[in-house]
C-alpha cells in the first residue's frame, strides 16, 4: 500500500486564493440552504444577460425535469467574446501550439470576433438558423472553437465529433441529430501524423443525405476530394463575409450543444446541454477551481471533442476573459518533454490533464521534466478517470516541485462542468481524492437498497439536487435519460460510479459500477465494442470487460467465441481489430482478445460478466458463486488460457 499524506494549504497559495476554507464553508452552506439566492448573485456576477430570469431553478429529479434561469435571455458567444472587447480587445484569447514545435499562433479576443462573426454570417448564408444541429469533426486548431462559437452566437447547436472516431461513428452521430452542416479540416495532424478528416466526411456521408454544406479548414493542404456546391473552404468563404452577426438572443434553457458519450447499453447517447446554467457553471468553476487571475496562462490539454475540451478551453476561459491554449499535439512527440516545452515557452501558469498521460511521462523517467523550467506553474490539475497517489505524488512533486497544488476533479459529460474538487486556497489535499463538493452539489453515497450512507462509507455515487450544468435531456430520447439517470435510485442522478467517503467528507472515485470502460480517459460502453466484434463472419458471441492497465487505468478485454468450425488464429484477431477500428475508432481497439469456446451464462442465458471481470482482472480467488451457471465447467476453461496472468 502507498501510504496516503495529508497536503495542508499552503500559506502562499492561501494568500492569493480567491477563497479561503471559511470562505468555502460559509458559500457551500449557503449555496445548499437558499439555492435560489445563491445562484441568483454567482448568475449575476457571471454573466451578462440580455433579459433577467423570473425564476432561478425548477427541479423535479424523479421525473428528470430541471430547468435553471427560466425565462432568462443571453448568449454565450456574447458572454465569451463581445462583453471582453472594450477592456480585452487586444488581449490573447487562444495561444494555439502547432503538432510541430515550431508551429505557433495568437489570436485576440478582436480576432477571435471576427473570425466568430464571420463564420456565423457563413452558416446563415447557408441556410442555418437557431436550433438547428451542426456537427464539427475537427483537428485541435483555433477553427475548432470558432465553430463552435459562432454556432452559439446564431443559435445552432453544435455537436462535436472527436477526430479519433471512425467514419461509420460520425455517420451515426450526424445522422442522430440530424445535422445539415458539418464543419471539418482537409487533415487533422497528431505526433507527425496525419489524420484524413475531410475523407472520413465523405465516407460517413454517403448515409447521410441532409447534409447540405461542408465548410472545410485548410490545415495541410493535403489532397482531398471535393463536392461541388456541397463544399466549401473555410478560408475562400469568410474573406467575403460580413465581419459582424448579431448575437441571437438566446433562453436559458434553449439547448447548446450535444455531446454524444458512452453508457452501460446501446449506442452512444447524445447528452443535451443548455444555455444558462452550463455557461454559469463552467465560468464559476473555471475561476474558484483553478483560481484564475486576469493574466494567468490556462493550458487543458484535453481535445475539444470530449466535454473537457467543451469546458475547460473554450466555454469557462472564455467567460471568464482568460486566455487559454490550445494544443495540437500529443505528450510525447517529438519527445516525452513536450508537455513542459510548452509550459516553458508559453509560460503556462494552470495546467491541466489526465492521468493516463501522466503516467506515460512518469515512465520515461524525471530527465524529460528536470531539464525544463517550469517556473511558470502555479496550479496543476487531473481529470478523467481516478490518479492513483503514486502518479499523484510524482505530478507533485517532479512537475510542480512541491509548489503546485494539484486539483482533482470529478465530473462527467453529464454533469457538463466540476462537480467534486479542491478549491487550492481552502482545501488541503489528500492524493488520490477529489476532495470535497462544489458550490451547490450536494452528492449521496447508496447502498445496495437504495438507502443514502451517512458518515464515512462507500457506495454508489449519486447527486441528490439538481445543479445548473446538469444534462436536460438525450437528445431525441428523453425517455432514455430518465431510465440511464433518473429511475435506478429515484429522486437522485445516478452518476455510475461507485465512491467512498472519508472522515474528514472527501470523496474518493474507486470507477464505474456499470458496463462503462475508461481507457486512458476515454469513456467507452463494453456494448459497443461487442456489437463490432460480432458484426465479423468469424464471431458468433463477444463479451467484453475491462481490467487494471498500467498506463490507460484500463485496459478492454474481450472473450470471442468463433462460429462453428472457425479455427481462430492470429489472422482473425487483426481482422477484429480492424473491426473495432472501423465500426467505433483505433482507441477502442481491446488490448486482450481470449478466444472463448463458450461464454459463463446463467441458466436464462445471461452472460455472467462479474465471473469474466474476475478472470479479466485474474482474481480468481473471489470469483464467487458459479453454481448458478448453467454449465460451470466453461469457467475452468476460460481461467487455463486467460491472458493476464
Ligand atoms: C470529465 C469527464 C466521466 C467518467 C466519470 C468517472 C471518470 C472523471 C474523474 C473520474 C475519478 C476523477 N472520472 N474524472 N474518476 N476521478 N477526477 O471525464 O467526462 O468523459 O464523461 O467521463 O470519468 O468514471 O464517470 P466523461
Amino acid at each position: 500500500m502507498f501510504e496516503i499524506t495529508t497536503h495542508p494549504v499552503p500559506e502562499a497559495v492561501r494568500q492569493r486564493a480567491y477563497l479561503k476554507d471559511e470562505d468555502y464553508q460559509r458559500l457551500y452552506r449557503q449555496s445548499v440552504e437558499q439555492p435560489e439566492t445563491f445562484w441568483a448573485e454567482q448568475a449575476n456576477t457571471f454573466l451578462d444577460w440580455f433579459k433577467p430570469w423570473h425564476s432561478v431553478r425548477h427541479e423535479d429529479l424523479r421525473k428528470g425535469q430541471v430547468s435553471w434561469f427560466r425565462g432568462g435571455q443571453l448568449n454565450v458567444a456574447y458572454n465569451c467574446i463581445d462583453r471582453h472587447l472594450a477592456r480585452r480587445g487586444e488581449q490573447v484569447a487562444f495561444i494555439w501550439e502547432g503538432d510541430n514545435p515550431s508551429e505557433s499562433a495568437h489570436i485576440t479576443y478582436n480576432k477571435l470576433y471576427s473570425h466568430v462573426c464571420r463564420l456565423a454570417n457563413v452558416l446563415k448564408q447557408r441556410g442555418v438558423s437557431k436550433g438547428d444541429r451542426v456537427c464539427i469533426y475537427m483537428p485541435m486548431v483555433p477553427e475548432a472553437a470558432y465553430a463552435m462559437l459562432a454556432c452559439a452566437r446564431i443559435g445552432a447547436v453544435h455537436s462535436v465529433v472527436f477526430g479519433g472516431f471512425s467514419p461509420d461513428s460520425l455517420r451515426d452521430r450526424i445522422l442522430d441529430s440530424d445535422c445539415r452542416t458539418v464543419i471539418t479540416a482537409d487533415e487533422g495532424v497528431r505526433g507527425g501524423k496525419y489524420i484524413p478528416l475531410k475523407a472520413n466526411v465523405d465516407k460517413a456521408l454517403q448515409s447521410c443525405p441532409n447534409v447540405s454544406t461542408v465548410v472545410v479548414v485548410e490545415r495541410t493542404q493535403g489532397k482531398i476530394a471535393w463536392v461541388e456546391g456541397r463544399d466549401l473552404w473555410y478560408h475562400e468563404a469568410l474573406s467575403t463575409a460580413d465581419n459582424d452577426c448579431p448575437p441571437e438572443p438566446m433562453d436559458a434553457e434553449d439547448p447548446l450543444f450535444i455531446l454524444y458519450t458512452s453508457g452501460s447499453t446501446g449506442k452512444p447517447k447524445g447528452v443535451l446541454h443548455t444555455t444558462g446554467g452550463y455557461l454559469l457553471q463552467v465560468a464559476m468553476t473555471h475561476k474558484y477551481v483553478f483560481d484564475y487571475h486576469d493574466g494567468d496562462i490556462f493550458w487543458c490539454t484535453a481535445d475539444v471533442g470530449w466535454v473537457t475540451g467543451h469546458s475547460y478551453i473554450v466555454y469557462g476561459p472564455l467567460a471568464n476573459g482568460a486566455t487559454s491554449l490550445i494544443f495540437e499535439g500529443v505528450p510525447n512527440y517529438p519527445d516525452a518533454s513536450r508537455f513542459w516545452q510548452v509550459v516553458d515557452k508559453h509560460q503556462v501558469n494552470i495546467f491541466y490533464t489526465a492521468p493516463t498521460a501522466l503516467r506515460a511521462l512518469m515512465r520515461e523517467g524525471e530527465e524529460p521534466v528536470k531539464k525544463t523550467s517550469r517556473a511558470s506553474l502555479r496550479l496543476l490539475g487531473t481529470v478523467g478517470e481516478p490518479i492513483n497517489p503514486e502518479a499523484w505524488e510524482w505530478y507533485y512533486h517532479v512537475v510542480g516541485e512541491m509548489r503546485c497544488p494539484i486539483v482533482d476533479t470529478w465530473w462527467q459529460t453529464e454533469t457538463g462542468a466540476i462537480m467534486i474538487a479542491p478549491l487550492p486556497g481552502a482545501t488541503a489535499l489528500k492524493p488520490g481524492s477529489a476532495t470535497r463538493p462544489f458550490f451547490g452539489v450536494q452528492p449521496a453515497l447508496l447502498d445496495e437498497q437504495g438507502k443514502e450512507i451517512d458518515g464515512p462509507g462507500s457506495g454508489v455515487l449519486a447527486i441528490k439536487a439538481s445543479w445548473p450544468s446538469q444534462i436536460r435531456t438525450v437528445f431525441g430520447d428523453h425517455q432514455r435519460m430518465i431510465d440511464t439517470y433518473f429511475t435506478a435510485y429515484p429522486g437522485y442522478y445516478f452518476t455510475g460510479d461507485g465512491a467512498r467517503r472519508d472522515e474528514d467528507g472527501y470523496y474518493w472515485i474507486t470507477g464505474r459500477v456499470d458496463d462503462v470502460i475508461n481507457v486512458s480517459g476515454h469513456r467507452i460502453g463494453t456494448a459497443e465494442v461487442e456489437s463490432a466484434l460480432v458484426l465479423h463472419d468469424a464471431v458468433a458471441e463477444a463479451a467484453v470487460v475491462g481490467y487494471p492497465h498500467d498506463l490507460k487505468g484500463q485496459g478492454i478485454y474481450a472473450f470471442v467465441t468463433p462460429m462453428k468450425g472457425i479455427e481462430p488464429d492470429e489472422a482473425l484477431k487483426q481482422e477484429l481489430l480492424a473491426m473495432v477500428t472501423q465500426e467505433i475508432g483505433s482507441f477502442a481497439k481491446p488490448e486482450l482478445i481470449q478466444w472463448a469456446p463458450a461464454l459463463p451464462k446463467t441458466r436464462s442465458g445471461k452472460i455472467m460478466r462479474r465471473i469474466l471481470r474476475k478472470i479479466a482482472c485474474n482474481e480468481l480467488d473471489t470469483l464467487g458463486d458459479t453454481s448458478t451457471l448453467a454449465d460451470p465447467s466453461v469457467v475452468e476453461g476460460l481461467i487455463e488460457k486467460r491472458l493476464n496472468t
